[in-house]
């Protein structure tokens, strides 16, 4: 390819070589304003239980500590710039300069924060994907290839904004630490110039890959591109080909120039053809349409789409699998059958948001039937309620489960990003199986091996929360932890409790600040000593005039930073808790202004 990252000319097959991510500025220290050189001298955690107005019990927590990657927290850049804290954060950039613009509406004419550079620095995230520096987004055609796990992402190689869109590329041994490899694809002909869009790997029958990629044409128009490696045998794929009868696929009749892109990973039909779905809406239809192909050159169109919802706008980075209704493993992407169940997600480009919804799919019509049309694909579930978008899954052949990647654009403003000189993070890639129980929804979890960062545990059991209070567990100096905790509220107390019809919502209910009989309780993170930043992870239980409860997990921002131009948004949703099940929570953590 015509250029490559000047990044990491020192790769080793050796994983154990390791390294962790290191913070961008460099660590020359500077000043910082009197409040935050008081908060940086502690460096020990204080976790925060927190209870409505009815009390509850911790039955336990389990607190694991990380390893000390970075004191990224005490770092600092040696050009230390401060804005006026009256400027105004600029108005969002239009739609027209791009699809993956960083843009909260509701920034738009916030003062802007005066961010030091060591506060930035501390930002970077020390288990989470990143790239070095500058612009990432969606994950793109992550694949398990010859012993390494393959991650390729949206990557603006010149800046921390969204633009010059390339193909980053990192291998790993275990989906946890990363070794950062050239760029794999760049913008360089004609059918991709304004941009190497996101795409999806297949593995075929002999075990060769090959990579369909949604290019931006010269003229913005939205094609399809064929890739692959240029030397099969490298197992860490480090040079691509683009094939030089691309593009492969223009927008078909009907569709508009700039409403296809993002192909999925193939699947194979019962004739033995290889099928797969890329993104699209129809006014406000959002669709996905069907191809078919023997050799990822030529393609056939099936009549018809996969499935269409009306209402709900251009569907991005459309992902479509099967999971198992019977066995614990995951299944590749070709599996079906009776006891298989397929997921739908789309990513909307209309409120950013990704959605799923469970269903059955016909191999022989190519169609999708959801399981419930009340909650279809784009109106119904999502897999997070945080910023989670562009996501994608891959089947791990080796430790047979299918894995989860999703793209986080974090809450702060463009300007920061432009101070920082970089944005975004891919959260931590997780398990995604079928909610047996419920037979309605998917299971998350982190991916089993970030339990080897874990160095040191702390356990707390049975601790009480009395109505209306906070108590702190004291787990004493660290800078990563990932906690686990479970709680029991007091259930005759909750049997006591007179029901009403008032609808609680996460969003529109005044967040953890609104104290109720049945909550909020669960765990303030992110806090700094005296309480003025933090941020509740909460349960609520609401319960009707009839006495059914219903359980919503919660997460605040509103109190989470004194920073003016970040989203502070307060979100979450409903949680199907069946009978005898537990309250629990997991939270991954990275010390903050502690
Ligand atoms: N990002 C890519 C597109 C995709 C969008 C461009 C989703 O292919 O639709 O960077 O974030």
């Amino acid at each position: 390819m015509a250029f490559r990252e000047p990044c990491d000319n020192t790769f080793s097959n050796n994983i154990n070589n390791a390294i962790p991510y290191a913070p961008l500025l460099d660590s020359t220290v500077v000043a910082e304003p009197p409040q935050r050189r008081r908060r940086r001298r502690s460096s020990s955690v204080v976790l925060l239980l927190m209870t409505g107005l009815l009390g509850v019990a911790l039955i336990f927590a389990v607190v694991r500590f990380g390893i000390r990657h970075n004191e990224i927290g005490s770092r600092s850049s040696s050009l230390e710039t401060r804005r006026p804290a009256e400027m105004i954060v600029p108005a969002d950039r239009g739609v027209a300069e791009g699809v993956s613009l960083k843009t909260f509406g509701r920034l738009r004419g916030a003062r802007a924060y005066s961010w030091t550079n060591n506060m930035l620095a501390w930002q970077r995230t020390a288990f989470h994907f990143q790239p070095r520096k500058n612009w990432m987004n969606d994950p793109n055609g992550p694949v398990y290839y010859k012993g390494w796990y393959h991650f390729f992402y949206q990557y603006n190689p010149f800046g921390a904004v969204w633009g010059n869109i390339a193909w980053g590329h990192a291998v790993s041994r275990d989906l946890i630490h990363w070794r950062h490899l050239p760029i794999a694809m760049v913008p360089d002909h004609w059918y991709d110039i304004n941009g190497v869009w996101t795409g999806s790997a297949t593995i075929l029958k002999d075990g060769q890959l090959v990579m369909l990629y949604t290019g931006s044409t010269n003229e913005s128009v939205q094609v399809q591109n064929l890739a692959y490696p240029a030397d099969p045998s490298d197992p860490l794929l480090v040079d691509w080909i683009k094939y030089p009868g691309n593009p492969v696929l223009v927008p078909p009749h009907g569709v508009g120039p700039k409403d296809f892109r993002d192909p999925t990973t193939a699947w194979l039909t019962p004739q033995g053809k290889w099928r797969f779905t890329i993104g699209s809406k129809v006014n406000k239809t959002g669709i996905s349409l069907v191809y078919d192909t023997k050799d990822f050159k030529t393609f056939e169109l099936l009549d018809g789409v996969l499935h269409a919802v009306p209402g709900t706008g251009m569907w991005e980075c459309v992902d479509f699998y099967p999971v198992s209704r019977v066995m614990e493993n995951g299944l590749d992407t070709s599996d079906n059958g009776p006891g298989v169940k397929h997921a739908v997600k789309t990513s909307l480009d209309d409120d950013r948001n990704d959605y799923y919804a469970l269903g059955t799919y016909d191999g022989t019509t190519g169609k999708w039937t959801p399981d419930n049309p009340n909650i279809d694909v784009g109106i119904g579930l999502r897999y997070d309620y945080g910023i989670f978008y562009a996501s994608k899954t891959f089947y791990d052949q080796e430790k047979k489960r299918r894995v989860l990647w999703g793209w986080i654009k974090e809450t702060d403003s463009e300007a920061a990003d432009i101070q920082k000189g970089w944005a975004s993070l891919q959260a931590i890639p997780r398990t995604i199986v079928f909610d047996k129980k419920t037979g309605s929804n998917v299971l998350l979890w982190p991916v089993e091996e970030v339990e080897r960062l874990r160095v040191n545990r702390k356990v707390f059991h049975k601790v009480k929360a009395k109505p209306g209070s906070v108590v702190s567990l004291d787990v004493g100096s660290t800078s990563q932890l990932d906690i686990m905790a479970e709680f029991e509220v007091d259930q005759e107390a909750l049997s006591r409790i007179n029901g009403t019809n008032t609808t609680y919502s996460c969003t529109t209910s005044n967040g953890a600040a609104q104290r109720g009989a049945l909550g909020p309780f669960g765990i303030l993170v992110h806090t700094d000593n005296d309480l003025t930043e933090q941020t509740p992870i909460y349960f609520y239980i609401s319960k009707d005039s009839l006495g059914n409860l219903k359980t919503f997990f919660c997460a605040d921002h509103s109190r989470s930073s004194e920073a003016t131009d970040v989203n502070k948004a307060i979100y979450g949703s409903i949680v199907p808790v069946l009978k005898g099940e537990k309250l629990s929570v997991r939270i991954l953590w990275l010390r903050h202004l502690l």
